[in-house]
C-alpha cells in the first residue's frame, strides 16, 4: 500500500493466556514505546490507537482439560474478531499489537467475516517458527498460542468460542513462511488439509524472494485480501530475543525486510497482526524496535524507490 490517506487502527490485545508463560501482555505497551504509532503517522497515515481490550473472562465456556485458559482465549477470541471486523468494515486497516498468539483466532476470524462480505476470498500469511496447527485433541501442551490456524480453518470446534456458522478460512489459502517446530500429530493434520508451507528448508533452497513471487502471485490473481500474522519468533532469536519460544534458524533481518517491501509493493495486506512479543525477555527494547522497523517497511518505507520486479 502506498503512503496516503489510508487510516490504520491500532488494537491492543494483551493476552498472554494463551502462551505458557508471563510477559506477552506487556507486548502492546512496548510496541507503543518502540514508536509503531508516530512511525505510521509520519509515513502519511491516519492513526486511530483504539487502546486495549480488557474483556472479562467469557464465563459461559467450561475449562477444557487440553485448552489452557480457555476462558481468558475465548474472550480476546470474541473481543477481537468484533475489533479487527468493525475496523475493516469503517475502511481502515487493522494492526492487532499482541499478546500472544492465540489473538489470531479473533483477528483473523473477524477479517474472514470480512471478507466473505465484500466477496473476496482471505489469504493468510504466516511468517512463525511454528505452525500452530494444533487442537486440544493433538497439543503436546495445551497452550492455545499454537491452535489459532487450525481455528480458524475450522479444524478446532471444541467450544463454542465463536458462531460454528461463521466464514472460515480455507487451509489451501494459508500461506506459511519460516516454519522450523512443528509437532508430529500436527505435521500431519497440515498435510492433510493442505496448508502451504515453506519450511526454513524450503527458504534456504528457493530464496524468500521467489518465495514471496509465488505466494503474491497467487493472491494477486485471485483477487484476494492477505491477512499478514508476525510472530517474533519468525526472526532468528539472536536478533528478537524478547520470545518465549525461541527456535534456531530463524529469519535473518534482511530476509524479513525483504518480505515487507515485497509485500508493500504488492498493495494486497488488508490487515497485520504483530504477536508474540515478550519485553520481559527482551534485550533493551531491541525486539519491539526490530517488529517497528519491519513494520515501517510494510507500511512504505524504504531505503530507494525500486519497484517490485515480476518474477
Ligand atoms: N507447537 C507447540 C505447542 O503447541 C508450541 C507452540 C508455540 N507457539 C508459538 N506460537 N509460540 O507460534 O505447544
Ligand atoms: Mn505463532
Ligand atoms: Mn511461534
Ligand atoms: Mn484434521
Amino acid at each position: 500500500m502506498k503512503a496516503g490517506r489510508k487510516t490504520i487502527s491500532l488494537i491492543g490485545a494483551p493476552i498472554e493466556e494463551g502462551s505458557g508463560r508471563r510477559g506477552a501482555a506487556m507486548g502492546p505497551t512496548a510496541l507503543r514505546i518502540a514508536g509503531i504509532d508516530t512511525m505510521l503517522t509520519d509515513l502519511g497515515y491516519m492513526v486511530v490507537d483504539e487502546g486495549d481490550l480488557r474483556p472479562a473472562p467469557a464465563r459461559d465456556l467450561a475449562n477444557h482439560p487440553r485448552a489452557n485458559n480457555l476462558q481468558a482465549v475465548a474472550a480476546f477470541t470474541r473481543a477481537l474478531d468484533g475489533a479487527v471486523h468493525e475496523a475493516a468494515r469503517a475502511g481502515r486497516l487493522p494492526i492487532t499489537l499482541g499478546g500472544d498468539h492465540a489473538l489470531a483466532m479473533g483477528s483473523v476470524s473477524g477479517m474472514a467475516r470480512y471478507a466473505a462480505e465484500v466477496g473476496r476470498p482471505l489469504f493468510v500469511l504466516w511468517l512463525d517458527a511454528h505452525a500452530d496447527f494444533n487442537s486440544p485433541d493433538t497439543s503436546p501442551s495445551g497452550n492455545m498460542h499454537g491452535m489459532p490456524v487450525a481455528f480458524f480453518c475450522g479444524q478446532a470446534e471444541f467450544a463454542p468460542i465463536l458462531d460454528k456458522n461463521r466464514p472460515l478460512v480455507d487451509p489451501r489459502k494459508v500461506f506459511q513462511v519460516g516454519i522450523r517446530s512443528v509437532d508430529e500429530r500436527e505435521r500431519e493434520e497440515i498435510a492433510e488439509h493442505g496448508v502451504n508451507v515453506y519450511d526454513m528448508r524450503a527458504v534456504d533452497e528457493t530464496g524468500m524472494a521467489r518465495i514471496m513471487h509465488e505466494i503474491l502471485d497467487t493472491v494477486s490473481h485471485a483477487d484476494g485480501l492477505l491477512h499478514v500474522s508476525f510472530d517474533v519468533d519468525f526472526i532468528d532469536p539472536e536478533i528478537a530475543p524478547g520470545v518465549g519460544t525461541t527456535v534456531p534458524g530463524g529469519a535473518t533481518f534482511r530476509e524479513a525486510h525483504l518480505i515487507m517491501e515485497m509485500l508493500c509493493d504488492s498493495g494486497l495486506v488488508s490487515s497485520l497482526d504483530l504477536v508474540e512479543l515478550n519485553p520481559f525477555l527482551d534485550d533493551r527494547g531491541k525486539s519491539a524496535r526490530i517488529l517497528v522497523e519491519l513494520t515501517a517497511s510494510l507500511f512504505g518505507r524504504r531505503i530507494l524507490d525500486r519497484p517490485t520486479r515480476s518474477a
